[in-house]
């Protein structure tokens, strides 16, 4: 006999399927623990990543259920998007059959790995029991003015006459048909996600329990900053120009502004010509107007991309020093940032300096260094480079002159305000989230045009709006949607005339922006979550997944929180405590994927080693934040290990078998043979670090290295004390056996279950309770060594009986007050450690 991973695996599988062991019960009382794992979306197989994020919640979830927590945790499937309608287009097959395909395909390799979800309770977002709630919350945030709808702007390609994801466009081109890509502006849904950004921001340092990386990246992305806004009057009276900066102290060296190639003035000079003071006729000038707009549209976000810009002709009016300032359109003023027009300074200011180099204008230094004498400007001559840092305010800046930076911003803010032509003012990068998307394999965005009412939203008691499914996919004529004639024309809801429905569907960050709450309540088709489960199991006490979603889904997910409980329907301000991020599963250095055929295959490696050895090995392989190099030789080492394991158990099993040798109490210490004692103190040690990491560390590899010493030292206990031969004393070995077995439960769930049962116990080992342990049983028995410096006594010092490191024990002699005394100035030739006597120090003076 021996340890066969496939027979023991298929067993348990099947009873806690048929004994429905994971199933939760609805009742709401009592401690609970909410145990969430990013859910995955179907693509058609699992891989190590979801392998290594799954067997992390179900390690911490088991975990709790045995400490009594009653405890949620979930699976479901983010089954709407892009993936399902290219398998259309490329295949032939329809997203609905080919996501319930995968589905069944990938619920199958879960349920084989023996993770710990209530199967009753899953959920799907592709389905209408699940989007209608998408549709209801929109219709709410619409009522809460959260959702509306604007013009922006797309990637569309002419030829295939669709809209392209960024994803889609590679250098510029579609990718299907390789034409160029153009943009256009089409009418588009939002939440309004910006009205959250300051709590947004706020709420980030009380997540203490989230990862600092993390909460970097959420700051930077909403990108808080403080300044002014600023109003320069055109100088011929039409209008003027507001610009936003955090550097209004440099006002004075603003020696020209710039417009983002769309803001409306630059279309509409590029329509009705430049300004008298331009070289350029009118084609010209709209040309170049129009070759800035289409630079791509990523290079332009970028940091290093090449500036260009064009004179528009016209002036405008600095409103502190009444100086007629050019006004300049270029590409790297973006339009959705600020105001989309800036002051520029190039003395100041990195890009503008470059800009001002480039097309030859003016760099006028206001700023000097705090530290620096007043006659800075003569040294520095015209400046190298832009001095950026905050200094003083130099002799031209008028009323302000002599100034800190700071300061002067202050009085600037202040006589802006007085002056109505500008005030303080915080601006952030974050925008507010466009979930139009013009595909088919997604939730209907439920509105109706009718010419006569406009906007109609579908009325609630008309939800869901279901997707057809009889639709042809063509990569062509934009959506899908579009061509289904049943679909798209309605009868408007309120003046019941002929209309047209919407056809654009949700952003599926959307999907997965609230699952959490529905699977409180998965089957209720009265409402999207039960609001008693929510205050019951809410907050999530451990959020589980990967780092890629630090900003996107992770920001939605903590927006909706929010919106939901404006709405009355949560009493939390975040949606979970703790988050853990797991790192990625690599091969050969880089991650898996099937683009670069380094993919392991997790079926493979269950069916040659075990569920409960792939689990392992993905659990000890690193601690869970950092990346790993996948290896087959270590999870061949985890597969050792269970075998080491039952092998043992089923040895002790007949001798500890017939009257249940050994069951009962903890006896102490008295009379144990020593080999007992040391046996008794690793298994409460081990109990204790193991109970620490799941606990809080989640440092899950030194969990499992501290079972495998275990085992290691109950090998040695039997070699020098075989179980049979151990008597009255045999108790200590089913002690560390049992205890062994339900530690070893939320890792290797199926072997500790069999090692359960061989130990002669009833029941499932995820209801028996997880072991505690004596801190006196921890205790080692202390010696007193004697420490010598050259032979003469110096000191003592109290070390473990047991202690074997000799780097230890010396650092300890060296640190006792009266031996460090005599170490001072002297060097150190030789150190002799007798174990339990003496520690003798040779120096030479
Ligand atoms: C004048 C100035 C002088 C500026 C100076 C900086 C230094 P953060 O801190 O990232 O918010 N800016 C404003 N709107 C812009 C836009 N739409 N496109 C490109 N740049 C824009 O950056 C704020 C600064 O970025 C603003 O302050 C503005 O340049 C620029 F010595 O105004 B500053
Ligand atoms: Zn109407």
């Amino acid at each position: 006999m021996s340890y066969n991973p496939s027979v023991i695996e298929a067993k348990w599988q099947e009873r806690w399927a048929s004994d429905d062991v994971y199933r939760v019960d609805g009742v709401l009382e009592g401690r609970k623990y909410y145990c969430l794992e990013m859910l995955p979306y179907p693509s058609g197989r699992l891989h190590m990543g979801h392998v290594r994020n799954y067997s992390i919640g179900d390690a911490v979830a088991r975990y709790r259920r045995m400490c009594g927590y009653r405890v949620m945790h979930p699976m479901g499937w983010d089954s709407f998007g892009m993936p399902a309608e290219n398998a259309a287009l490329d295949h032939g097959i329809h997203p609905a059959v080919w996501t319930r395909d995968n589905i069944v395909t990938m619920r199958q390799q879960l349920q084989r790995l023996g993770f710990a979800y209530d199967w009753s309770g899953e959920i799907a977002s592709h389905t209408p029991e699940y989007y209608r709630w998408n549709q209801g919350f929109f219709l709410r945030m619409l009522e809460a003015d959260l959702a509306y709808r604007k013009e922006a702007a797309l990637n569309w390609c002419p030829s295939c006459e669709t809209v392209l994801a960024n994803e889609q466009v590679a250098d510029g081109g579609c990718w299907r048909c390789g034409s160029v890509v153009e943009e256009r502006s089409l009418s588009q849904w939002f939440f309004r996600i910006t009205d959250f950004a300051e709590e947004l921001l706020q709420g980030l340092p009380e997540l203490t329990d989230w990862p600092e990386r993390v909460r970097i990246m959420q700051e930077n992305w909403i990108g808080r900053s403080e300044g002014s806004r600023v109003a320069f009057k055109l100088e011929d009276g039409e209008g003027e120009i507001e610009v936003f900066t955090t550097r209004i102290d440099t006002i004075y060296g603003a020696t020209f502004l710039v417009l983002a190639p769309e803001y409306p003035l630059a279309t509409r000079w590029a329509h009705e010509g430049p300004g008298p003071a331009s070289d350029l006729g009118t084609e010209q000038f709209s040309a170049e107007v129009e070759r800035l707009t289409h630079m791509d549209r990523r290079q332009r976000h970028g940091e290093e991309i090449e500036k260009a810009g064009v004179f528009s002709g016209h002036y405008a009016l600095n409103p502190f020093s009444g100086e007629r300032v050019p006004i300049w359109i270029a590409n790297f003023v973006l339009m959705d940032y600020g105001t989309g027009a800036i002051m520029a300074v190039p003395a100041h200011d990195e890009r503008d300096h470059e800009f001002a180099r480039t097309y030859g204008l003016e760099i006028r230094p206001v700023i000097r260094p705090v530290d620096d004498d007043p006659e800075w400007l003569e040294d520095s001559g015209a400046l190298d480079e832009a001095f950026t840092p905050d200094g003083i305010m130099m002799d031209n800046c008028g009323p302000y002159a002599g100034m800190a930076s700071a300061k002067g911003r202050r009085r600037m803010n202040g006589d802006a305000e007085e002056g109505s032509f500008g005030n303080a003012a915080v601006d952030y990068k974050l925008k507010d989230w466009l979930i139009s998307r013009q595909r088919y394999w997604g939730t209907p965005i439920p509105i109706i045009y009718c010419d006569e009412c406009g906007v109609v939203p579908v009325p609630e008691s008309d939800l869901p709006v279901t997707l057809p499914e009889d639709v042809e996919f063509t990569g062509k004529h934009g959506s899908p949607l579009g061509r289904v004639k049943s679909f798209v024309d309605v009868k408007c809801p309120r003046c019941s005339r002929p209309a047209r429905r919407e056809t654009d569907t949700m952003d599926t960050f959307v999907d997965s922006s609230w699952y959490y709450l529905r699977y409180l309540s998965p089957h209720d088709s009265d409402a999207a979550f039960d609001i008693e489960a929510a205050r019951y199991w809410m907050p999530v006490d451990i959020y589980i997944g990967g780092i890629t979603h630090a900003v996107l889904h992770l920001l939605y997910f903590r927006f909706y929180c929010k919106v939901l409980r404006n709405f009355g329907m949560l009493s939390v301000d975040e949606p979970t405590l703790k988050l853990l991020t797991q790192g990625m599963v690599l091969k050969g250095g880089t991650a898996m994927s099937k683009s670069r055929g380094n993919v392991v295959d997790p079926d493979e490696m269950v069916g040659r080693y075990g569920a409960d050895a792939t689990r392992i090995f993905v659990l000890f392989a690193a601690p869970p934040e950092r990346d790993f190099e996948w290896d087959e030789g270590g999870i061949e080492g985890c597969a050792r290990f269970l075998s080491r394991a039952w092998t043992l158990v089923s040895q002790a099993q007949e001798a500890l078998a017939p009257e249940g040798v050994g069951s009962g109490e903890d006896q102490g210490t008295d009379g144990l043979p020593e080999e007992l004692v040391r046996l008794r103190r690793k298994a409460h040690d081990t109990t204790r670090r193991v109970t620490e990491e799941l606990h809080r560390r989640l440092h899950f590899n030194t969990a499992i290295a501290a079972l495998m010493e275990l085992i290691n030292e109950c090998y040695a206990a039997t070699s020098a004390l075989p179980v049979e031969k151990a008597g009255e004393h045999a108790w200590v070995y089913r002690d560390t056996l049992e205890r062994f077995a339900r530690m070893l439960a939320p890792f290797a769930p199926h072997s500790a279950q069999e090692l359960w049962e061989m130990l002669g116990q009833q029941g499932y080992i995820l209801d028996a309770s997880w072991p505690s342990y004596d801190p006196e049983a921890l205790q080692t028995e202390m010696v007193s060594l004697a420490v010598q410096v050259n032979g003469k006594l110096r000191g003592r010092i109290e070390v473990p009986a047991d202690l074997a490191d000799e780097a230890a024990i010396l650092d300890a002699a060296r640190s006792e007050p009266n031996v460090a005394q005599h170490l001072q100035g002297v060097t150190l030739l030789r150190t002799v450690v007798v174990p339990g006597r003496i520690v003798n120090l040779v120096v030479k003076q």
